[in-house]
């Protein structure tokens, strides 16, 4: 029945496994809108006929006597609390706190600027180069300590993420400037990029293809050409090849830090 509902509420494309459990979530909120939208149909009619001038000439200043109003709205309160508690609360505990840990996952580092997403990903040793605020330049916008080793083979590029198909995905969102949104639709996820913090969103690609990427908080006048960036879900081969043939990013040293 989800899926029938989808189609008729005409959900964006999904491709992801956490996905599931939104659209699901979402299906259920607008049965309850549609059985709430009926009902008050049906009241609103029923209440201009029963009350209609020519059966009650005389106003009667009691009113309704009986609970079964009570009786219904107990029944919404106990609906949508089923919801909260029992859907939405748990999904997004799962989305928040229960990450897949970083050696089963493609971890990914997003530094979102007006109006670009900046990409990094360990090199072959797996691990990122440090950072700090004071390295942060305009050729090193990720503030990486030129002289970490772990850093030297990282791979850095400009709105495009890859990720191979069926393998958790972590995103460790910052901004560089004002508050930005990093948000794929077809994951299913959305997770403020705000400076001086680094967030980690988290999603499992199941189909291979090209994504955008939106910014979803309205970040400047150019806001809207953030969609440039795409993420690609690819087989594991094609991933494999994609990321031998980045070359490590240059180290940065020369420019000069826009915090100091
Ligand atoms: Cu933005």
């Amino acid at each position: 029945m989800i899926e029938w509902s989808v189609k008729l509420l005409v959900m964006p494309e999904l491709a992801s496994k956490n996905g599931e459990q939104v659209d699901a979530l979402i299906v259920y909120v607008h049965w309850l809108m549609l059985v709430l939208f009926v009902g008050w149909i049906i009241y609103f009619g029923y209440a201009v006929w029963r009350f209609q001038s020519r059966r009650n000439p005389k106003a009667d200043y009691e009113g309704v006597k009986n609970h079964t109003s009570n009786y219904i709205e107990l029944a919404v309160v106990l609906a949508e609390a089923v919801l909260l508690v029992g859907i939405a609360i748990p999904v997004w505990s799962k989305a928040v706190d229960h990450f897949p840990t970083a050696n089963e996952s493609t971890v990914v580092y997003v530094m979102a600027q007006q109006y670009a997403w900046h990409v990094r990903y360990t090199g072959p040793d797996g691990l990122f180069g440090k950072q700090d605020m004071k390295f942060v330049a305009a050729n090193n916008v990720f503030g990486v300590d030129p002289t970490d080793s772990d850093g030297k083979d990282d791979i850095q590029l400009l709105n495009e993420i890859h990720v191979p198909v069926g393998k958790p995905a972590i995103v460790y969102v910052s901004s560089k400037d004002v508050i930005h949104s990093f948000k794929i639709v077809a994951m299913r996820v959305c997770q403020d990029a705000i400076p001086g913090l680094r967030i980690p969103c988290w999603f499992t690609p199941t189909k291979t293809g090209r994504y955008q990427i939106n910014c979803a908080q309205l970040c400047g006048p150019l806001h809207s050409t953030m969609t440039q960036g795409f993420l690609t879900v690819e087989s594991k081969v094609d991933f494999d090849k994609w990321i031998k043939s980045k070359s490590p990013a240059p180290a940065a040293t020369g420019g000069k830090s826009l915090y100091e």
